[in-house]
């Protein structure tokens, strides 16, 4: 049995999609970020970092329990684990763990500053932050549609981690402002994939998730978003 801890931001959706992809029996342990509580003693233990997603696998290596923090090194843990969706051949497996490592350090850092300068920082937005991550997001759609224009998937011919760690970061496509006719090949993949039971089950199961973040307290906003008292510079 896996021990799942989450909430419902796209690197927890990534780890959703690989438990369910696998059929790997798990359970969910939701962690509130918006009330603070990867701050506590308890999930600290796990997570030195403070941060979900983390899964806690009962039989990991050598019968003994493993815990797993960072997105990217579960679903690389979980691939390995189920012997699926991460190539044994060498050149094919770094295809897979290049366009992961885009998402991880690309994808994730661009679209959720952009997110965060568009929708949280206080208003009127800063223009040269605004400007700075949407001009980076852009370019990775642009990216993104150019390699699924010369591959099935991120990875190459079969869909992989690659692309469960991308796809939660493009659902919301429209907001972010991509130009869907002009790129018509993430368009096919991101189709394709929407329609994977996986993915079905993933967007059912986030939608039963409570969270504070319409009711987080300003105290709580503060320490989630490294501002106010909790600022260092
Ligand atoms: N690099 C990490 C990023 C994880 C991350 O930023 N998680 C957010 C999800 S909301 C979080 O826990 N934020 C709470 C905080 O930063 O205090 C990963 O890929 O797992």
């Amino acid at each position: 049995m896996i021990d799942f801890y989450g909430l419902t931001s796209p690197n927890v959706q990534k780890i959703f999609i690989m438990l369910e992809e696998c059929g790997l029996p798990y359970n969910f342990k939701p962690v509130d970020v918006w009330a603070s509580a990867q701050h506590s003693a308890e999930f600290t233990k796990l997570n030195p970092n403070g941060k979900i997603p983390v899964i806690v696998d009962q039989d990991g290596p050598g019968g003994k329990p493993y815990t797993v923090f960072e997105s990217g090194a579960i679903l690389m843990y979980l691939a390995e684990k189920s012997g699926k969706f991460m190539p044994k051949d060498m050149a094919k497996k770094y295809d897979v763990i290049q366009w992961l490592m885009i998402q991880v350090t690309g994808v994730g850092p661009a679209f959720g500053n952009f997110t965060h300068f568009n929708l949280f920082a206080p208003k009127p937005a800063d223009p040269y932050a605004l400007a700075r991550y949407r001009t980076e997001m852009l370019r990775l759609y642009d990216l993104l549609n150019t390699r699924l224009g010369q591959a099935k998937y991120l990875g190459g011919d079969e869909y992989s981690i690659a692309d469960m760690a991308t796809f939660p970061w493009t659902r919301q496509y429209q907001a972010q402002g991509a130009k869907i006719e002009a790129l018509p090949n993430f368009k096919r993949w991101f189709d394709d994939l929407s329609a994977r039971p996986a993915v079905k089950a993933m967007i059912a199961k986030q939608a039963d998730i409570k969270s504070s973040r319409e009711t987080a307290t300003d105290e709580n906003k503060d320490r989630f978003f490294n501002r106010g008292k909790y600022a260092r510079a």
